[in-house]
C-alpha cells in the first residue's frame, strides 16, 4: 500500500515497506475504444491488519508518537543510503546494513501498534488511510539474519552494477587491461549512441552484461526467495502482488493490459520504420526485414531510448535541428547553470524553487576523487522538509537536460507535500512520482520554447518542422512503452513461478522479443541475466511506474495546457510562466498520497482513469505520416529463437 518513496529510483529492501502486429489502419479504431475505471481495492481486504482497540483518541496519540520517531529515523536511514550510494564501501555498507536493523525494528514496533487498533471502523477517512498505510510490514516480517541477508544482497547487486567498467572495443583482444576502465555514465553511454560499428556496438553491449547481470544470477535468485517469503508472511500470494498493492487497485494488470494493446500498433509502426532505416545502413545480413531488432544498434544500452538515432530517422533532415546539444556546448553552458534553467520552468510555473541545502549537498557531477558511486540519477528526500538533494554524474547534452527536469519534479513533490504526515509523504502512486518533471519537460522540448530561452537559434515553423520535432519526442516515449511495460511483466511473473527459475534469461529474451521485437547479437544463455544488466532490476527498483508515469504525463500535459489556454495541437503546447496550469499541479502535489490515486487525477484531469488518449493525439500527425513511409506487410516481426537474432 502506497509504500514511501524516500529515495526515487531507490526504494529497496533496505528502507522497509513501511516507511520507509497489428496493421496501422486499426489505429482509428484502437484509438475510439474505452479508457480503463481502476477497481478500488477494499480496505476490508485481510492483508490489511487490524486488532479490537476502537479508542480513536487513542489511536490518534499513537499517530503522533509515531509520526516523531518515523522522522528521526527516516533521516538516519536515508543518510546511510546516501552515503552508502555516493561512496560504494565495505564500512558505508555495513553502516547501511546495521542502519536498516534499527529501520526494520521500529517498523515492526509500528506494526504491531498500529494493527491493535479496530481502525477499519474509526470514523475519520484520513485516519482510516493513514493505518491503513501503517498495517502492511513489509521485509520487516523477515527475521533479523534473513533480513540482513536480504539487504547485503541489495547492496551487493548495486555495487556490482556501480561498479561495472569494459574494455575499449579493438578487433584484436585487448592485452592491456589497464585500459579496461570504460565508466557506464560517461563513455558506455556515449559509445552505445554515437557509434554506428556494428562489431564495436556489439563488444560493449556483451562486455557490459559479463561484468554485470552474469555476476548477480545466484545473488538473484536467494533475492527472489527473500522476498517472496517476506510477500507471504504479509499476507501476499508473492512479491509481484505486493508491489503491484502499491496502486491500491484490483484491476491495474487489467487496466494495464487494455492501454499496452492501444499502444501497440503505434510502436510497431515506429519498429517498422527504424528498421527499414538500420537496414539501409548495416545491411540485411545483419538485419532480417521481417525479423527483431538487434539489440545493440538502437543507440542505448537497453534499446529503450532511441533518441541517439535521431539522425538516421529525422523525417527532414534539411530542416534546422531539435537538439540542443552543440548550443549547451557552444554557450559553454555548466552543469549547474543547466539545472538552474530547469528550476526557472518550475519557478516560472509559480512552483517552488530548490532549498538552500539541494544547492548545497547535490552531486551534479562526478566527484573527481575516484570514488565509485552509484551514478544512475536519483533524487532524495531527507525527511525534513528542505534537506532534498539530486545525484546524477550529469553530462551536458540536451538528454540529460531532459533528466534534470525529471529529477527536480521528484524534488518538486518532496517540498510540495513537506507539510503532509509521514506516510502520505509519497507519489499519489509511484508513477505520478515519475510524472511530475516530465509533464514540464513536454513543454520544455518544444522548439518554440528551446528558441525562447535561447538554447536553440533556428526553428522550423511548419508541417515538417513539426514532424522533426514529433519523431524526436517518439524516440524517447514510444521507444520506451514496451520496455516499461515488460520489465515488471517479467518480474511479476519471476515472483510467482518458481519453474522460470531455471530458465531466467529465456524468459527474459522472450519478454524483449515479444514486446520490444529486439534480439540477441550474441547467443545468450542461462549463463547469463541479462535483466541484472538494468539498473532498476539489480537495485531493485520497481519499473511499472515509468510505463504508468509515460501514460499519465500525457494525461497530464494536456489538462495543464487547458488550463494554460492553450488552443493549439498539444505537441506544440508550452506552459511556460502559466500560474494557472502550476497552481493545479501544486494542488495535486500537495496531497501527497492522502487521496487515492484516482482522486488525484480527477483533480488534474477530470478523470478517475487512466487514458492513452492524450498520448494518441499528442503523436496524430506522426502516426499518419509514419503509416505513408511503410507498407502493412513490412510491420512486426517474426523469430523462432529469443536468444539469438536470426
Ligand atoms: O530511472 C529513471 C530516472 C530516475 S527515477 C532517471 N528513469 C528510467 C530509466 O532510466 O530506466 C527515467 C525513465 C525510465
Ligand atoms: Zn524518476
Amino acid at each position: 500500500m502506497f509504500p514511501r518513496l524516500t529515495i526515487i529510483c531507490l526504494i529497496s529492501g533496505l528502507i522497509g515497506i513501511i516507511q520507509c502486429n497489428t496493421i496501422p489502419h486499426q489505429l482509428d479504431i484502437i484509438i475510439k475504444s474505452p479508457s480503463t475505471s481502476p477497481q478500488l481495492i477494499d480496505d476490508s481486504d485481510s492483508k490489511y491488519k487490524s486488532g479490537n482497540n476502537t479508542d480513536e483518541a487513542a489511536a490518534r496519540a499513537f499517530l503522533k508518537a509515531q509520526e516523531i520517531e518515523a522522522v528521526k529515523i527516516c533521516r538516519k536511514s536515508v543518510q546511510a543510503e546516501w552515503n552508502f550510494a555516493s561512496n560504494l564501501t565495505e564500512y558505508n555498507k555495513q553502516v547501511l546494513l546495521e542502519t536498516s536493523r534499527q529501520s526494520a525494528n521500529f517498523a515492526k514496533e509500528t506494526w504491531y501498534n498500529a494493527t491493535s487498533f479496530a481502525w477499519k471502523n474509526f470514523s475519520d477517512p484520513l485516519i482510516r488511510r493513514w493505518f491503513k498505510g501503517l498495517s502492511v510490514l513489509g521485509t520487516g516480517v523477515l527475521d533479523g539474519y534473513k533480513l540482513n541477508q536480504l539487504n547485503e544482497i541489495i547492496a551487493d547487486m548495486e555495487d556490482a552494477y556501480s561498479n561495472g567498467k569494459v574494455c575499449p572495443y579493438s578487433a584484436e583482444p585487448v592485452t592491456n587491461k589497464s585500459l579496461c576502465n570504460l565508466n557506464f555514465d560517461e563513455d558506455i553511454t556515449e559509445i552505445m549512441s554515437k557509434s554506428r560499428n556494428y562489431e564495436e556496438l556489439k563488444s560493449i553491449w556483451t562486455q557490459w552484461r559479463d561484468v554485470t547481470g552474469k555476476k548477480m544470477r545466484n545473488n538473484y535468485l536467494k533475492y527472489i526467495e527473500l522476498l517472496n517469503e517476506a510477500a507471504k508472511l504479509n499476507g501476499f500470494s508473492d512479491n509481484g502482488q505486493l508491489w503491484r498493492d502499491g496502486y491500491e487497485s484490483d484491476s491495474f494488470e487489467d487496466d494495464l493490459e487494455i492501454i499496452w494493446n492501444q499502444f501497440e500498433p503505434l510502436y510497431k509502426l515506429l519498429h517498422a520504420f527504424t528498421r527499414k532505416k538500420l537496414i539501409a545502413i548495416y545491411g540485411e545480413d545483419k538485419i532480417k526485414p521481417n525479423g527483431p531488432i538487434p539489440a545493440h544498434i538502437l543507440g542505448n544500452m537497453w534499446a529503450q531510448s532511441w533518441s541517439s538515432l535521431g539522425d538516421l530517422l529525422t523525417p527532414f533532415p534539411n530542416k534546422p535541428s531539435v537538439d540542443i546539444t552543440d548550443n549547451i556546448l557552444a554557450k559553454n553552458l555548466s552543469v549547474v547553470d543547466m539545472f538552474r534553467i530547469s528550476e526557472r520552468f518550475f519557478t516560472s510555473l509559480g512552483l517552488k524553487p530548490m532549498t538552500d541545502k539541494f544547492w548545497k549537498y547535490s552531486i551534479l557531477e562526478r566527484p573527481s576523487d575516484g570514488r565509485e558511486m552509484t551514478c544512475h540519477a536519483s533524487a532524495w528526500d531527507f525527511c525534513d522538509g528542505d534537506d532534498v538533494r539530486i545525484k546524477m554524474c550529469t553530462q551536458r547534452n540536451m538528454k540529460e537536460f531532459i533528466v534534470i527536469h525529471h529529477e527536480m519534479g521528484h524534488i518538486q513533490y518532496y517540498i510540495q507535500y513537506k507539510n503532509q504526515p509521514y506516510v502520505f509523504r509519497g507519489g499519489a502512486n509511484p508513477g505520478f512520482h515519475e510524472a511530475v518533471g516530465d509533464t514540464l519537460a513536454l513543454s520544455v522540448s518544444t522548439p518554440t520554447h528551446l528558441k525562447t530561452i535561447g538554447l536553440l537559434d533556428e526553428i522550423s515553423a511548419d508541417s515538417e518542422g513539426d514532424l522533426n520535432h514529433l519523431m524526436s519526442m517518439a524516440l524517447d516515449k514510444i521507444a520506451f512503452l514496451p520496455v516499461g511495460y515488460l520489465m515488471d511483466r517479467y518480474r511479476w511473473k519471476v515472483f510467482a513461478d518458481n519453474s522460470t527459475h531455471s530458465s531466467l534469461n529465456r524468459l527474459w529474451w522472450e519478454h524483449r522479443l515479444r514486446y520490444q521485437g529486439i534480439c540477441p547479437p550474441v547467443r545468450r544463455t542461462e549463463q547469463d541475466f541479462d535483466a541484472g544488466s538494468k539498473y532498476h532490476i539489480a537495485a531493485n527498483v520497481p519499473y511499472i511506474r515509468y510505463f504508468v508515469s509515460y501514460i499519465i504525463q500525457f494525461q497530464f500535459h494536456k489538462a495543464l495546457c487547458q488550463a494554460a489556454g492553450n488552443t493549439g495541437p498539444l505537441y506544440q503546447c508550452d506552459i511556460y510562466q502559466s500560474r494557472e496550469a502550476g497552481q493545479l499541479l501544486s494542488n495535486v502535489l500537495s496531497l501527497g498520497s492522502s487521496k487515492h490515486w484516482s482522486e488525484a487525477l480527477e483533480i488534474i484531469t477530470g478523470s478517475k482513469k487512466m487514458s492513452a488518449l492524450p498520448l494518441m493525439e499528442y503523436f496524430a500527425p506522426l502516426i499518419d505520416w509514419l503509416k505513408t513511409q511503410v507498407n502493412e506487410d513490412e510491420i512486426g516481426w517474426v523469430s523462432s529463437d529469443p536468444m539469438i537474432c536470426p
